[in-house]
């Protein structure tokens, strides 16, 4: 896969959200860091909702399905850019069945549906928007195929792709839990990736080892949200004049997830 054009931060208008559902302690984990509370987690969840309206953008917020555990973790059902959403096709069996979930909204929302078919897989964890280029992690979730149906699909749409292997990467689900666009051609990344040369044309920002959730970030607009507890990271933003609004995420780390994987942005 090749690359040719990297653009800036894209304009957000709308967010999809869903709320975490009774079963959400069920979910898959290899976090290790015990149940999650699910009130907090709730409030955990209003809090990144009201954030998201504070950088402008108006939610969408599913209801909670309480069959599917991980369904609060939207992202990873699409991949959605200008006017085309990409239903992807989920790497865990239990969570194949929240795209049709997600999948009417979406063809609400956009012109075009496009979609991953078998053998692909992909999470939308694993997809990393940098303007009009993209870099696809391949990983336990997205086979090589799924990266080849995706990085077709965005070609469609004039936009490159380059993949990134993450299996060696220990504790690390998606790509975007290694590394983040923060816009102007910044990215924050783990210093395990740092030397990928798919990464090579970017500003890196480091983020320090014992930090690396703080990896997960989410450019919305003009401000970046992060998670709050990784004081390097903060004050490394903030030396770079970059406005953030810190979260507590603690009850989603427990299940694997963070920043990016609560909502499809748009
Ligand atoms: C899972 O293992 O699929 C969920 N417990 C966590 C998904 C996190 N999603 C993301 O980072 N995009």
């Amino acid at each position: 896969m090749t690359n040719t054009h990297v653009a800036d931060g894209v304009h957000f208008s709308r967010a999809l959200v869903r709320l975490p559902g009774a079963a959400f302690a069920a979910g898959l984990t290899e976090a290790g860091l015990g149940a999650p509370d699910l009130a907090l987690a709730r409030a955990q969840h209003a809090a990144y909702c009201a954030a998201l309206e504070r950088c402008g953008l108006v939610l969408t917020a599913l209801p909670a399905a309480d069959d599917f555990p991980d369904a609060t973790f939207v992202e990873d059902t699409a991949v959605v850019r200008a006017d085309t959403a990409i239903l992807t096709r989920p790497g865990a069996t239990a969570r194949a069945g929240e795209v049709a979930r997600v999948a009417p909204v979406l063809h609400q929302a956009f012109a075009q549906v496009r979609t991953i078919e078998a053998p692909g897989t992909v999470d939308g964890g694993d997809v990393c928007q940098l303007g009009n280029h993209f870099l696809i992690g391949l990983s336990g979730r997205t086979n090589a195929e799924g990266a080849r149906q995706l990085s077709a699909l965005l070609a469609e749409q004039g936009c490159s792709a380059d993949t990134i292997d993450i299996h060696g990467l220990p504790g690390i689900l998606h790509l975007k839990s290694a590394l983040t666009y923060l816009g102007e051609d910044r990215i924050a990344v783990m210093a395990a990736l740092a030397a990928h040369p798919a990464l090579a044309r970017f500003r890196h920002l480091p983020v320090a080892a014992e930090e690396t959730y703080a990896a997960n970030c989410l450019r919305v607009n003009d401000r970046v949200l992060i998670a709050a507890g990784f004081p390097r990271f903060a004050d490394d933003l903030a030396a770079l004049g970059i406005d953030a609004i810190a979260l507590d995420m603690s009850e989603f780390r427990k299940m694997d997830g963070a920043l990016t994987c609560l909502s499809l942005r748009f």
